[in-house]
């Protein structure tokens, strides 16, 4: 498997309980690499749209207001089978069903404030990192 990236995102729930660093020791723990990262206020544009895939779902509304609610972390992560490598860090969406030891098991509120989000593929990895990175930010 070669070398990959993907798109993280700490979320409120976690920044709000200052949890970036315990959430990025799991995340080097794991042998992934943070190679961009910045704290931002997302807007409401930016929450609709990078969940746009959830439009339709009922608990649409609810994620975007918690996605504003506070400042996120957005990051790029760098490594071996990175995407499917961190969706394993994380652990399942609802933290009840998550294995111990990963970042929701540990830190998540509930299936919606649920601590961090990771690229479910390649071709959205691509697309998240490039919706709030400039090329030049990522330093491999
Ligand atoms: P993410 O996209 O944030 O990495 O999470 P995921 O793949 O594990 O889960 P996904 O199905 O893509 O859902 C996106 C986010 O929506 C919120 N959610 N709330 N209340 C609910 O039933 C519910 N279901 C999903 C969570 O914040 C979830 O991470
Ligand atoms: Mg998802």
């Amino acid at each position: 498997m070669a070398i990959q990236r993907t798109f993280s995102i700490i979320k409120p729930d976690a920044t709000k309980r200052n949890l970036t660093g315990a959430i990025n020791a799991k995340i080097e723990a794991a042998g992934l690499r943070i190679i961009a990262q910045k704290r931002i206020r997302m807007t409401r544009e930016q929450a609709e749209t990078f969940y746009g895939v959830h439009r339709e779902r009922p608990f649409f509304g609810e994620l975007v207001e918690f996605m504003i609610s506070e400042p996120v972390v957005v990051q790029v992560l760098e490594g071996e089978n990175a995407i499917a490598k961190y969706r394993e860090v994380m652990g399942a969406t609802d933290p009840d069903e998550a294995a111990d030891g990963t970042i929701r098991k540990d830190f998540a509120l509930s299936k919606g404030e649920n601590s961090v989000h990771g690229s479910d593929a390649p071709e959205t990895a691509a697309e998240e990192i490039a919706y709030f990175f400039a090329g030049l930010d990522l330093v491999g």
